[in-house]
């Protein structure tokens, strides 16, 4: 049977390599392409020794998004990881914070993770994998065989299960989830994104502009764990209607961008290949 949490802190510092717990896929990376792993954190301290060393050690840089932590998020990541690069963000919420990480991220690909347990960073390599197999942007799904979730109550699956169907009605998509936090992109395709929002909307919004955008999607099955320590900041109703705004407004401003944005960056999306590069 599966452990519905992440299983013990490790605390014992730096990367998963030179800690005593064995990541069985802490394997060195295939390629060269450098990535960043953004994680929002608002009074993880708690939650942190579980997800920090359990990011594989060849990726090149961690940045910790805080949220004005009132605990010791900061102190902690710094322990477990000493080079890790902690920044703020301007406004409240988890789209300010993740926005604030990409802007300053420098990997050439982009892996974005919860802080509390419940998106686990040995599945990195999953996302990794299908952006080095030729997706622009790999979304995580609890939908798919392979994936599930144990942090998810009755009333947000079916939201999510209607968001998910109102997207597929109006932008077309085959999406099998919509809100999920663990997604992966070439940081070349931030700007076709354009990413303008505060809150628990974020995810939805990246995964419509991804549609509009006309990029290549594949979809990850990821497991979602519990919530290890604290309590959520989501509010389902507030959330969920932030949600269903951001769908309604791409959804009527579609019209406004009768043209399909110009073709990929697709020269700067090294491990993209020439030929897919002229179809675009
Ligand atoms: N920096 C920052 N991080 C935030 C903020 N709000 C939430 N987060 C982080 O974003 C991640 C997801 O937030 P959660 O509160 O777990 O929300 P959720 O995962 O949708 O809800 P649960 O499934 O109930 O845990 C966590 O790592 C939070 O610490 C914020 O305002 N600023
Ligand atoms: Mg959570």
């Amino acid at each position: 049977m599966r452990n519905l949490k992440l299983n013990q802190p490790i605390s014992n510092n730096a990367t998963a390599a030179s800690s005593n717990t064995k990541i069985e896929f802490d394997r060195p990376l295939p390629t060269n392409h450098t990535v960043s792993v953004i994680v929002p954190a608002k009074n993880e301290a708690a939650n942190l020794p579980y997800v920090l060393p359990r990011i594989p050690s060849w990726v090149h840089e961690v940045i910790l998004v805080d949220g004005n932590s009132t605990d010791n998020t900061i102190e902690v990541a710094r322990k477990l990881i000493p080079n890790i690069r902690v920044i703020g963000h301007e406004r409240k919420g988890k789209g300010n914070a993740l926005i604030a990480g990409f802007t300053a991220a420098t990997g050439d690909i982009i892996v974005m993770i919860d802080a509390d347990g419940s998106t686990d960073p040995a599945e990195i390599p999953a996302y990794v994998g299908a952006l080095l197999a030729g997706a622009h942007y790999a979304k995580g799904t609890r939908f798919m065989q392979g994936g599930g979730t144990a942090d998810m109550e009755f009333h947000r699956m079916l939201g999510n299960w209607g968001f998910v169907t109102l997207v597929k009605t109006l932008f077309g998509s085959s999406f099998t989830d919509l809100c999920y936090g663990y997604n992966a992109f070439w940081r070349a395709i931030l700007p076709q994104l354009r990413l303008d929002c505060d809150g628990f909307e974020v995810e939805t919004l990246m995964n419509v502009r991804a549609l509009e955008a006309g990029l290549r999607i594949a979809e990850v099955p990821s497991f979602e764990y519990e919530r290890i320590h604290g309590t959520s900041n989501l509010h389902a109703f507030r959330d969920g209607m932030r949600v269903l705004k951001t769908i309604v407004r791409e959804w009527a401003n579609q019209p406004l961008r009768a043209n399909k944005p110009a073709a990929l960056p697709a020269a700067n999306l090294a491990g993209f290949s020439q030929h897919r590069a002229a179809e675009a």
